[in-house]
């Protein structure tokens, strides 16, 4: 049975419009609403009519279901606040994300800084369900908040020399206890090519569930591509750079031998200490076959057409 999130009384409201969406999903019938318990049920029973539901989803498979939100948000990879699944959620807690600065810039016509309400501001929220893989060859389906990147680049105006885009999370060790330790180069750093960023499913998220992502996944906004292994999808982003060349992302520069810049799920390119043929969903244990680009082919593989795919992994 999930837990229902303790939350502080400023963000009742958003938690009772989350546990009405649950609500409308198990009055609709839908798979995965009963996962509720009674106590919880009977919270629901005074609850208003929902405000929205859980989200578009997108690419989803037969047998798919929404990972509890507990899952989302307990088993998690942050190495800024500790190297095991179940640290981020208790190290992270209470960390600051307000303000939040994001500095746009690099090859653009339109470089910025901007408090991270005006960043979000000229953009349209949406809510949409992907599937998720990390390369340790775990899985989820997680349903997300977020504005597709490709609206930050279109108000940026990349120049016609800007190849593609580095995102860079906070570097601050007193607030980021992990930074303390050199597990990895700090600040984490990712990249995606140009077209990549552009993709309409290529999202800036800030939230899951409907509600504000919590720390541990990212707070206040994270990278979302799903039909690339996990490690792509920078936390707490504060700078978002448009370059010429290839960025050094923080896992293929660590272990060159084991990650790549791309990174697309590729089920016939063994990780070389273990196989990607299959993934565990987390939450049910299902041992299931993985997908090329995690389901995502029809939508992206074009963008690779021609590319070596065990060359460029
Ligand atoms: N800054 C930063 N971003 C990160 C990581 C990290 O350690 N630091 N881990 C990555 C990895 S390996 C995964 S699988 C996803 C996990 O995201 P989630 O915890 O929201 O599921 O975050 C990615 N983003
Ligand atoms: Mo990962």
């Amino acid at each position: 049975m999930p837990t229902i999130p303790r939350l502080p009384s400023s963000e009742i409201t958003p938690e009772s419009a989350w546990l009405d969406r649950r609500r409308f999903l198990a009055a609709a019938g839908v798979a995965g609403a009963g996962l509720l318990g009674a106590g919880a049920l009977g919270r629901l029973a005074a609850a208003p009519q929902p405000q929205r539901p859980l989200g578009t989803p997108y690419g989803l498979q037969p047998g798919d279901e929404p990972t509890s939100y507990e899952d989302v948000t307990t088993y998690n990879n942050f190495y800024e606040f500790g190297t095991s699944k179940d640290d981020p959620a208790v190290e992270a807690q209470g960390f600051r994300t307000r303000p939040w600065t994001v500095r746009v810039d690099g090859l653009c016509a339109k470089p910025g800084n901007y408090q991270l309400e005006d960043f979000l501001k000229p953009s349209r929220i949406e809510d949409r369900i992907y599937r998720m893989r990390c390369v340790e060859a775990w899985s989820m389906v997680i349903p997300w908040r977020g504005i597709p990147l490709a609206d930050v680049v279109a108000r940026a105006q990349p120049t016609s020399q800007a190849k593609f885009v580095e995102l860079t999370t906070l570097l601050d060790p007193q607030r980021m206890p992990g930074q303390r330790y050199d597990v990895l180069d700090w600040p984490y750093v990712e990249g995606l090519r140009l077209d990549e960023a552009k993709h309409p499913l290529t999202l800036l998220a800030t939230g899951v569930y409907g509600r504000d992502l919590p720390p541990q996944n990212g707070a206040p906004l994270r990278l979302v591509i799903p039909w690339k292994y996990g490690f792509k999808g920078v936390k707490s982003i504060v700078r978002i750079r448009f370059v010429e060349r290839m960025p050094r992302t923080t896992w293929a520069a660590a272990i060159p031998s084991e990650y790549g810049f791309y990174a697309n799920v590729n089920p016939q390119v063994d990780h070389p200490r273990w196989s990607q043929a299959t993934e565990r969903r987390i939450g049910n244990f299902r041992r299931i076959p993985t997908l090329p680009f995690n389901g995502y082919a029809d939508q992206v593989a074009s963008m690779y057409a021609g590319m070596d795919l065990r060359r460029n992994y």
